[in-house]
């Protein structure tokens, strides 16, 4: 741990100075030391629990009860949760790009997660949607919702196998026509929205330094972003407590202590 490759000071006093348009491409290891399991680590989401038959447009149509208690269940555990140490330096990262003047720098900060912890981010892309959002299976409607719970019956199931089977008309229902609501995150085998990926394409085909934090990479469209900003000649920086992507500047260790470093 804290075995710095291209170091802090590197990436400090030359790139974060030099590069005009930088990008964080985040992921479930960004909110690992907020006590938020990642999704393929030790103690991950998919170790305990098969994906498939939790997030994805299949699984909701076999079983929307089981795929409700595991948003349930993920909802109430990050409502107990706070923002940590990486996500206020990006923050923080972000106020200094914002109070430069001349403004010569960009910021943006593309994630994965769907835990709302970088909510005090201004340019922020939510790229797999929102644990605390919610859409409409039949007439499409999308709001936030932060109740807790979500909805009566799912009250006290947190430990549940994920196999109460709750009947339809006890799972989150739309305040506008009634029909059965979806949690509004992108699953398997779904496409992002066209607005977030346009949005996104502005970020990275102007991108100069990508960070890429606490992401294994292996989840498609942002597993190719890396190769995208590399292929159009602009810098990676991997932050992650193991290796996963070939990059130009690696920081090992949990991002909490060597995000804030670096960007400091
Ligand atoms: C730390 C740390 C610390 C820990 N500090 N680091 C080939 C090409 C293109 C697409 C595909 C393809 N093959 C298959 C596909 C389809 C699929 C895909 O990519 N599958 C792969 C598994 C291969 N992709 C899709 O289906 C996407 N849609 C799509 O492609 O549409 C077109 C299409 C249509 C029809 C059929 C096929 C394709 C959509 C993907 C949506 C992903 N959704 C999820 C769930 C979202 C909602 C929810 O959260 O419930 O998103 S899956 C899950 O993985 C979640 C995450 O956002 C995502 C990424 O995971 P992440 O963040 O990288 O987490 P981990 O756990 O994997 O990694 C954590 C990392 O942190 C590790 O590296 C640790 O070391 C590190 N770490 N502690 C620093 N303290
Ligand atoms: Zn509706």
């Amino acid at each position: 741990q804290g075995q710095y490759q291209g170091g802090p000071q590197l990436i400090d006093v030359t790139l974060l100075k030099t590069s005009k348009h930088i990008v964080a491409l985040c992921g479930a290891g960004l909110s690992a030391e907020s006590g938020v399991p990642t999704f393929r680590g030790e103690g991950g989401f998919w170790r305990t629990f098969q994906a498939t038959e939790l997030a994805t447009p299949k699984a909701f149509e076999k079983n929307p009860s089981r795929v409700w208690e595991f948003y349930h269940y993920r909802r109430e555990l990050v409502l107990t949760k706070k923002p940590n140490r990486a996500h206020k330096a990006l923050v923080d990262f972000e106020k200094k790009v914002l109070s430069a003047d001349p403004k010569t720098q960009t910021f943006a900060v593309i994630t994965q997660n769907v835990d709302g912890l970088s909510s005090n981010i201004k340019n922020l892309i939510e790229m797999h949607g929102s644990l605390f959002k919610t859409r409409c299976t039949k007439c499409g409607d999308r709001r936030e919702n932060y109740d807790s719970p979500i909805a009566l019956a799912l009250k006290g199931t947190e430990n549940s196998q994920f196999d109460i089977n709750l009947p339809i008309e006890k799972l989150p229902s739309c305040s506008k026509c009634k029909g059965l609501l979806r949690p509004d995150v992108v699953w398997f085998e779904e496409c992002l929205d066209n607005d977030i990926l346009m949005k996104i394409n502005v970020e990275l085909e102007r991108c100069d330094l990508l960070l890429v934090i606490g992401t294994s990479g292996l989840v498609y469209p942002a597993a190719a972003y890396a190769s995208f900003v590399s292929a159009r000649g602009g810098k990676i920086a991997v932050f992650n407590i193991e290796k996963t992507y070939d990059a130009d500047f690696e920081f090992i260790g949990p991002c909490g202590e060597v995000l804030g470093n670096a960007l400091m």
